[in-house]
């Protein structure tokens, strides 16, 4: 397979004025006749893309001509000015199960055109810097036929859509189904009337109340955050129920995987209801960032896409909770991003070569991506980050641009040199930031010293510009030094504090301090800081920055829950002494007292042990953890009894943050006091429940100590009808099936009449979950190995980007003990070596092999 460089990049020869293309749709033959007006530039080789297409005819200005067709486009003899191309093509909408391009869901036409799935559809320039107007018809008996842009007009079997805003191909989008429009409407800062639609199977439409309710919040954030308002008269969101990822932004016509777009109380959990939140606010916010300002070529994904992740960040934090949202984004990229960074799919967030580009949207693309633009902002300040923003709009609306562009906004606006900033976008893997402490008595000298470790393909690496958020905490509870913010450039820099100082402006008496350091998680980077139990125990309590107060709690159930996994000394006193106080602080927001009661996951404590030198044993982690959980809830019975009854639910649910905290605290209340009570409370719960997070609640705890059987009959019996709900069961058998027996039940699983593993959802939620079952998949029978490859490669050829984003469930091969290690290797070459395995696929298997 080829690879495509960054370096080679080169703008297309024409520029396209118009494109107009009309559907004559049919799940076996559908005509697609393209009318596209170029326009020379610099000309060359007229290649249009083109994949799995049955040309019909082509003609340049009316005369017919034979391009010479291959696997991947056309080339064709041009004139050397502005000419008309019409060509027709026939497509099989209903073959298509890779779900790239125009494929068939319940009967509905629907597409998906990023990264490259236009060239699916018809011969185009597939590229995102060529951008133009859409002018789409559609024929169909289907009653709801749709399009990017405005309704120009429609008729008995036809629709007419208009798209004035120049676009690139992946942002088009079709639709035609028996569909049902649950309506509404914004009125624009400007006073303009926009109609909302959102477009779901009959018997949905009970379920997107919420999705409206957060696009229109999102639309007022955005003008008011950001000043951007929205530009077309309709603004349409179509629930699919095949789907390969969360959602997709094409212009007006938004397509959402149906987990994110449907929901209520009875069938969706707080953690749905804020994912719905945020991933229509994601969507709606590339409204500009992405698609009037688009990407100049692929290598410039995060551009839009961690520039949209900053933005719905900053929504959700303002929605909800600002601290509770930032500690769960630093957990995020702690631990899926550094394992990424840290392994053999370390890649830059600006990536410079790539084979299939769907590989690489990933979480370093996005999520890093997102933490780049955030320390840019931290770093400029507020006012100036909205200017920059105001500008790269001003000066790009309606081009396709690149990282450089992009800071080229902040550069001009602030007058400050990035290009040591530059690196976060160029340099793949995670810095390591140590800090070691120094005390005299007056002074506490603080050094703090960064390297990267080498990743594949980039063996030396630049120091970064770090912003190290610090602040010092008296021995004795206040806080002597604010956050500070201290960029670091060089691979080596000292810092002193004149703590005597300090301390007599606060009126104490002069103390070693303790030391709070990258407060916020100010850089996404490894913080080294060797901190004792007893002041990791005082920041858990008194640090006023909290995810310094997180973490710190973190770093203590992580020592005490790896000493037992590896059989060494744990005292995780400190630990629970602190957690009983934060169970007992009536201040303290559910939510956070929830976040700090959760355990370090599995897997973040199989990383913790191979960044330590130690091969993890997932199976010593797993009755680590289970031990761990008897001795909370054996310590903690009274705290968290009374923490639980004061959560029990009042009045009807609401999806809000206050009652998701609440909700939250409930459960995690309940699945350590399930250890204690044999069930009797979990039973209850679940026999009283109203609500989803309620009933799942319950059956996780009860799954977790093995018990739960005629619950999870019932709740089958309960919502066998519901596709959405019905995932949430799959998965949760898996998830907390007991190591010996995970891939027995997923296997059980996948004879399940409604095991329909060609739909990506059901899919994830029984394979899938297998992987995150750390001590199942990781089981040294291996088992889980051969049976999770062998439904990779079944899956692989009917859908290969599927199967790709699969395949990460080995990317961290190389962190076991040999024997795992060896039976892994060998997994991944099996894969490897199999016939005619698809370019995405086989792309991943051969990095991961190194
Ligand atoms: N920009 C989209 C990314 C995407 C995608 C979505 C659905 C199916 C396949 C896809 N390939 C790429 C979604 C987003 O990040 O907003
Ligand atoms: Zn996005």
């Amino acid at each position: 397979s080829r690879k495509v460089y960054l370096n080679d990049y080169k703008p297309f020869g024409w520029e396209v004025e118009q494109v107009s293309l009309t559907f004559r749709l049919s799940p076996r033959g559908t005509r697609v006749l393209s009318r596209i007006a170029f326009r020379p530039r610099e000309g060359g080789r007229f290649f249009l893309h083109g994949e799995g297409l049955r040309l019909i005819s082509a003609a340049i200005d009316g005369r017919t001509v034979t391009p010479e067709v291959t696997d991947e486009g056309l080339t064709c003899e041009v004139p050397d000015r502005p000419f008309l191309w019409e060509a027709e093509v026939e497509i099989a909408p209903e073959d298509n199960t890779a779900l790239e391009g125009l494929y068939m869901s319940n009967g509905m036409f629907c597409t998906q055109c990023e990264a490259e799935g236009f060239r699916r559809i018809t011969f185009y320039p597939d590229r995102p810097d060529v951008m133009a107007p859409f002018r789409v018809r559609i024929e169909s008996d289907l009653p709801v036929l749709l399009s990017n842009g405005d309704p120009v007009a429609s008729g008995k079997g036809w629709a007419e859509w208009h798209d004035p805003w120049p676009k690139p191909a992946y942002l088009f989008a079709l639709v035609a189904g028996d569909l049902r429009a649950v309506r509404d409407s914004f009125t624009t800062r400007s006073g303009r009337e926009i109609d909302l639609a959102v477009w779901v199977r009959e018997g949905d439409e009970d379920r997107c109340g919420w999705a409206l309710e957060s696009l229109k919040a999102s639309m007022a954030w955005d003008e008011r955050e950001y000043g951007r308002e929205y530009d077309l008269s309709v603004f349409n969101i179509v629930a699919v129920d095949d789907f390969n990822a969360g959602a997709m932004e094409n212009k007006g016509l938004n397509i959402f995987n149906s987990a994110l777009v449907l929901a209520s109380p009875e069938t969706a959990t707080d953690r749905d209801f804020e994912r719905i939140e945020a991933v229509i606010a994601h969507e709606y916010f590339h409204n500009w960032t992405g698609n009037r300002v688009t990407c100049r070529d692929w290598f410039q994904l995060c551009l839009k896409e961690g520039l949209t992740v900053y933005r719905d960040q900053q929504f959700t934090g303002d929605m909800r909770s600002a601290p509770v949202k930032r500690i769960e984004d630093a957990a995020m990229i702690r631990s899926r991003q550094f394992r990424e960074d840290n392994g053999p799919l370390a890649h830059p967030v600006r990536p410079e070569e790539f084979i299939e580009i769907n590989n690489f949207y990933t979480i370093t693309v996005y999520e890093k991506g997102a933490e780049v633009v955030g320390m840019l902002h931290r770093l400029v300040g507020q006012n100036a980050w909205r200017a920059a923003c105001d500008l790269y709009f001003e000066r790009h609306d309606g081009q396709a641009v690149t990282i450089e562009d992009w800071l080229a906004a902040f550069r001009d606006t602030t007058g400050r040199n990035l290009t040591q900033f530059m690196r976060w976008y160029s340099q793949a893997g995670t810095p390591r930031l140590s800090v070691a402490e120094d005390w005299d008595g007056q002074t506490l000298t603080l050094t703090l010293r960064q390297h990267t470790p080498p990743t594949p393909g980039q063996q030396e690496k630049a120091p970064q510009l770090i912003p190290v958020a610090l602040g010092l905490l008296h021995p004795s509870g206040p806080e002597i030094l604010r956050t500070q913010i201290v960029e670091m450039t060089e691979p080596e820099e000292v810092v002193r504090y004149d703590v005597g100082a300090l301390c007599k402006a606060a009126g104490l008496k002069t103390e070693r301090p303790v030391v709070s350091a990258l407060r916020n998680f100010s850089a996404p980077v490894m913080l080294e800081h060797d901190q004792s139990p007893k002041e990791r125990a005082f920041l858990l309590r008194h640090d006023t920055d909290p995810v310094n107060r997180w973490e710190a709690g973190r770093a203590l159930s992580r020592a005490a829950l790896t000493a037992m996994a590896t059989g060494g000394d744990a005292d995780p006193q400190a630990w629970l002494e602190g957690l009983e106080a934060a169970l007992t602080d009536e201040t303290l927001d559910p939510a956070m007292q929830s976040l700090l009661l959760s355990l370090p996951s599995e897997d973040d404590l199989a990383q913790s042990l191979a960044d330590a030198g130690e091969a993890p044993d997932p199976l010593a982690i797993r009755h680590a953890v289970e031990a761990m959980q008897d001795h909370m809830a054996e310590t903690l019975e009274p705290v968290l009894t009374r923490a639980f009854e004061a959560t029990a639910g009042t009045g009807p649910f609401r999806p809000d943050a206050a009652g998701a905290g609440r909700r939250s605290l409930h459960n995690a209340c309940l699945t350590l006091l399930t250890r204690r009570d044999e069930g009797t409370r979990a039973r209850e719960t679940f026999a009283r429940a109203d609500n989803m997070t309620a009933s799942l609640g319950a059956l996780n705890a009860l799954l977790s100590v093995g018990a739960g059987k005629d619950e999870l009959a019932a709740f089958e019996a309960r919502w066998q009808h519901d596709r959405l709900v019905m995932d949430k069961w799959f998965a949760l058998q898996v998830m907390r099936a007991s190591p010996e027996q995970a891939t027995e039940v997923a296997e059980r699983l996948t004879q399940h009449p409604q095991f329909a593993w060609k739909t990506p959802n059901r899919f994830r939620s029984v394979i899938g979950t297998l992987a995150g079952n750390a001590a199942g998949f990781h089981h040294p029978s291996g088992a889980a190995y051969d049976f999770f490859a062998d439904w990779l490669l079944k899956l692989d050829p009917v859908n290969p980007q599927t199967a790709a984003r699969m395949s990460t469930a080995f990317e961290t091969w190389r962190r076991y003990g040999p024997e795992r290690q060896a039976r892994l290797r060998a997994t991944l070459e099996r894969i490897a070596a199999s016939p005619g395995l698809s370019r995405d696929t086989g792309e991943m298997v051969a990095r991961m092999l190194g």
